[in-house]
C-alpha cells in the first residue's frame, strides 16, 4: 500500500525503509506528510536513514532505534576467523595459529593428509624458480623507470587514490616468498623489458592511445538498438519527473518490485574513469597462432541448464515453511544419492545397505553411506552420527583403525561418506571409512596436435580502489603482443581461451566500510568498465565468465549467472561466454571445473592445519570429499535447490578456484588443482585478518596435458597501490 502510493507519487522507498514506516503508515502519519518531508530533503527517494528522520520528527520513534546494518561478511573479531566450530574443539588452536601466524607460505608445517598431495612447492624444481626470480631482480631498476614513464601518460586513468612509486623492499621481499613451486616445463615470467626497449614501447603506447580514443570502437556505450536481450529490461523501464527537473529511471524486477534506480548519465559529472579510454589493439604484424587453430570447447555442466523440478507440496495453498522445507529435503536425499552413485564406483565399497535395514544384518560385514551430521573424538574413537533416506545411526570408528583419525580430520560436516563394519545395539562398530574421493589414477588423454594454451584468472575487483588497474592494463597490452622474449611470444601466440572464476567485479554493500575503499562506488559503473577493460582481449581468445561472492548475482550457492540488468556490459561482449559458479568447461576432451571457491573457507574453518595462503590443500579437501561446499549453515550460503549442483560428480583433468586470493597450485591423483589469485592488492580488511594476497600473476595452462605451462607476474605494476 505505501509503496503503490509512492509509486503513484513518483516517490521511491527502500525495503528497509518501507519495514521501518509500514507499521505506522495511515495511523501515525499520512502519505501527504512524509512526501513533504521528503521534498524538503529534496529527495524522492526514502531510505532508512530519511525514514528514521522523519519518525523522530513525528515523534514516533526515539533516537536509540536502530537500523541493524545486515552483511554479507558479519563483523568479527579477527581471532574467530578460523574458530573450528562445534565438531572440532580438538584442533581449533591449530588453526587459529596457522592463520594468524606470521605468513611464511613456502613453509607449511603440514600435519594430516599431505602424503597422499604430490606438491611440486618442494624440492629441486625451486631452483627452476629462482633462476627466474634472478631475472626479475635484474630488471627492478627497469621497472621502477617504466612506472614513471607511464605516470606521465596522458591516457592514465585516476582511481582517486594518489599515485605511488615503490622501493625496493616490498617487492624483493614478497618475491622471496612465492617464486617456488614451478616445476620442469614451467617458467614464471616478468614482464620487464630491457630499459630502451621498453621507453620505445611506452612511449608508441601512449601515442596509440590517444589516437585511438577517437576511433568509434572504443565508446563506452554502444548504441542500444533494443535487441537481442529479452530479459524484461527494456519493457519494465519507467521514467519520473519528481519536480526538481530530475529524471529517474526505475528498473522493475519480478512481481513489479523496484529493483534499481538509474540516475540520468550527466557527463563529465563522474569523478573516476571507466577506463572508455583503455584502447589497445593487437600489435602490428604479431602471430597469433592460436587463430588458426580450431575451436574445441564446450561449457558441459553449467547451473542454468539442470531443470529443477518444483517441490512437491499437498497444494497450492501450503505454507512457505513447508515449501521450503521438501526443497532442503530434495536437496539432501539428491546430495545423498549422487554421493551413493560416486562410493559405489570404488570395487571395495561391498554390499552398500540402507540404515533402517541394519537390523536385519546378522554377523556380516556392510557398508553403510550417509550425511555427517555430527562428528566428536573421544578416547578410543570417533564418533559420527550418520543420517540417510531412510534413518540415523551412531558410527563409533577406533583410532586403531587403518586412515581413522586422518579420514575424521577430512570429513567436514554434512559431507556424505562410507563405512563398513558391523551393527550392534543402536550403534554401527566401522572398520573402516571411506571418503568419497578421486580415483588415484586418470587414464592419459590422447595427444593434441598442437600446443593452445588457457588463461586462468579470478577475483579482478574491479571498482575496488586496490584494483591493480595498471598491472591489468600491461596485461592487456601483453596479450596484444607486447612481448619481451620469444617465450613469451610462444605464449601470447597460441592462449585461446581465459577462464575468469567469478569477483569480477568489487560490488557495492558486500562488507561493511567498503564504500570507503572504492573507486567506483556504483555496480553499473563497474560492469561498465569491466567491459571496456575485456574488450582489448583479442576477438580470438574465448572468455568464460562466471560470478563470483561481489558479483551481481544471487549470495547463495549454486550461482546461476549474473544479473543482466547490472552486469548487461560483459554480456555484450562478443567473445565472452557467461558461465554459471560452479561450471563445467570441456577444452579439447579436457574437463576444467571452475568455482569461485566459497568453500574453501569453510574448508579452513573445518579441518585442522588448513590455511587461507594455501588455498590449493583446501581444494584438494573439497575434492576428496566431491564437494564444493559441503557444510550447511557455516559461512556458505547454499540455495535450497531441489538438485544438489555444488556435488563434483565428474573428476576434472583441472580444478580452478579463486575467491581467498593466493595463487597456489599442486597435483592430485592426476587432477591439475589451481587457486588463481586476485587481481586486487590487500585491502584494509584483508589487513585486519592477516590475509595476504598474491596479486597480478597470470596462470597459464597447456590445454593438452591440463598443467600449469608459465605463469607471468605483472605485480611489479600493482605492489602498493
Ligand atoms: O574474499 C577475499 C578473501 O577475504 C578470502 O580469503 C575470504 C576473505 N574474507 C573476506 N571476508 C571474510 C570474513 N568475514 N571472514 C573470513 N574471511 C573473509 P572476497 O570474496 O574477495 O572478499
Ligand atoms: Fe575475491
Ligand atoms: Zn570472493
Amino acid at each position: 500500500m505505501l509503496v503503490e502510493d509512492l509509486i503513484k507519487n513518483n516517490y521511491l522507498i527502500t525495503p528497509s525503509a518501507y519495514y521501518l514506516l509500514e507499521p505506522h503508515y495511515r495511523k501515525d502519519f499520512t502519505l501527504a506528510e512524509l512526501i513533504k518531508f521528503a521534498k524538503s530533503r529534496g529527495t524522492f527517494v526514502i531510505d532508512s536513514p530519511l525514514a528514521e528522520e522523519f519518525l523522530m520528527e513525528k515523534g514516533i520513534i526515539s533516537g536509540g532505534e536502530v537500523l541493524n546494518q545486515q552483511s554479507l561478511y558479519p563483523t568479527q573479531e579477527p581471532n574467530e576467523i578460523s574458530s573450528s566450530g562445534e565438531i572440532s574443539e580438538d584442533s581449533g588452536e591449530t588453526a587459529q595459529s596457522q592463520v594468524f601466524n606470521t605468513y611464511s607460505p613456502e613453509f607449511s608445517d603440514e600435519t594430516g593428509s599431505k602424503s597422499q598431495v604430490s606438491s611440486p612447492e618442494t624440492g629441486s624444481s625451486v631452483s627452476t624458480g629462482n633462476s627466474a626470480k634472478s631475472e626479475i631482480l635484474v630488471n627492478h631498476q627497469v621497472e621502477i623507470s617504466n612506472e614513471t614513464a607511464a605516470l606521465l601518460q596522458p591516457s592514465s586513468i585516476s582511481t582517486g587514490m594518489p599515485p605511488k612509486l615503490e622501493g625496493d623492499n616490498g617487492f624483493s621481499g614478497d618475491k622471496e616468498n612465492f617464486t617456488g613451486g614451478f616445476s620442469e616445463g614451467e617458467s614464471f615470467i616478468s614482464t620487464g623489458t630491457p630499459e630502451s626497449e621498453s621507453r620505445e614501447n611506452e612511449a608508441s603506447a601512449m601515442l596509440e592511445s590517444s589516437v585511438d580514443t577517437s576511433h568509434p570502437e572504443s565508446l563506452p556505450l554502444e548504441a542500444e538498438n533494443g535487441s537481442g536481450y529479452g530479459n524484461g529490461y527494456l519493457d519494465s523501464e519507467e521514467y519520473y519527473e519528481n519536480g526538481n527537473g530530475v529524471k529517474p529511471k526505475i528498473v522493475y524486477g519480478d512481481y513489479g518490485v523496484p529493483i534499481a534506480y538509474v540516475g540520468e548519465d550527466v557527463e563529465g559529472e563522474k569523478s573516476y574513469s571507466t577506463y572508455e579510454d583503455v584502447v589497445i589493439r593487437p600489435k602490428e604484424g604479431f602471430h597469433y597462432r592460436a587463430k588458426e587453430i580450431p575451436d574445441e570447447w564446450e561449457v558441459t555442466f553449467d547451473v542454468k541448464n539442470v531443470k529443477f523440478e518444483a517441490p512437491k507440496v499437498k497444494n497450492a495453498a501450503s505454507k512457505e515453511g513447508e515449501i521450503i522445507i521438501q526443497a532442503y529435503s530434495s536437496y539432501f536425499k539428491s546430495r545423498l544419492k549422487k554421493m551413493r552413485r560416486i562410493l559405489r564406483e570404488n570395487p571395495e565399497i561391498g554390499t552398500v545397505i540402507d540404515i533402517a535395514k541394519l537390523s536385519y544384518v546378522r554377523d556380516e560385514e556392510v557398508t553403510i553411506i550417509g550425511l555427517i551430521s555430527e562428528k566428536r573424538e573421544t578416547a578410543r574413537g570417533f564418533m559420527f552420527e550418520v543420517e540417510d533416506a531412510t534413518g540415523r545411526i551412531k558410527v563409533f570408528l577406533g583410532k586403531d583403525k587403518n586412515g581413522a583419525s586422518k579420514a575424521y580430520s577430512s570429513i567436514m560436516p554434512d559431507s556424505v561418506v562410507a563405512f563398513r563394519g558391523q551393527p550392534g545395539r543402536g550403534i554401527f562398530f566401522a572398520n573402516r571409512v571411506f571418503l568419497p574421493d578421486v580415483p588415484k589414477f586418470r587414464r592419459e588423454k590422447p595427444p593434441l596436435k598442437e600446443k593452445v594454451y588457457a588463461i586462468l584468472l579470478s577475483d579482478i575487483h574491479v571498482g575496488s580502489n586496490k584494483f591493480c588497474e595498471k598491472a591489468f592494463e600491461k596485461f592487456l597490452e601483453w596479450l596484444n603482443g607486447e612481448v619481451n622474449s620469444r617465450t613469451e611470444e610462444e605464449l601470447v601466440s597460441r592462449v585461446k581461451y581465459m577462464i575468469l572464476g567469478g569477483d569480477l567485479v568489487d560490488g557495492v554493500g558486500i562488507y561493511p566500510g567498503q564504500y570507503n575503499e572504492l573507486a567506483i562506488p556504483d555496480i553499473f559503473d563497474q560492469y561498465e568498465a569491466l567491459a571496456n577493460l575485456l574488450r582489448n582481449v583479442p576477438e580470438h581468445i574465448t572468455m568464460f565468465i562466471g560470478p563470483g561472492n561481489h558479483d551481481a548475482a544471487r549470495t547463495a550457492l549454486p550461482q546461476p549467472g549474473f544479473y543482466e540488468e547490472y552486469a548487461r556490459p560483459i554480456y555484450k561482449l562478443k567473445n565472452a561466454v557467461i558461465i554459471s559458479n560452479p561450471a563445467v568447461i570441456n577444452l579439447h576432451g579436457r574437463e576444467f571445473l571452475i568455482a569461485h571457491g566459497r568453500g574453501i573457507e569453510d574448508v579452513v574453518d573445518f579441518i585442522p592445519g588448513r590455511s587461507h595462503h594455501r588455498p590449493a590443500e583446501a581444494m584438494v579437501d573439497l575434492l576428496k570429499l566431491r564437494h564444493l561446499a559441503p557444510t550447511f549453515g557455516n559461512k556458505v550460503p547454499i540455495a535450497p535447490d531441489p538438485e544438489d549442483t555444488l556435488v563434483i560428480e565428474s573428476v576434472p583433468d583441472l580444478f580452478q578456484a579463486g575467491h581467498v586470493h593466493v595463487l597456489q597450485h599442486l597435483t592430485y591423483n592426476g587432477v591439475f588443482v589451481i587457486n588463481s589469485g586476485t587481481w586486487q592488492a590487500q585491502t584494509e580488511f584483508q589487513k585486519m585478518v592477516n590475509i595476504v594476497p598474491t596479486p597480478a600473476r597470470v596462470p597459464i595452462i597447456d590445454v593438452e596435458t591440463a598443467r600449469l605451462r608459465a605463469v607471468v607476474s605483472f605485480e611489479q605494476f600493482c605492489e602498493g597501490v
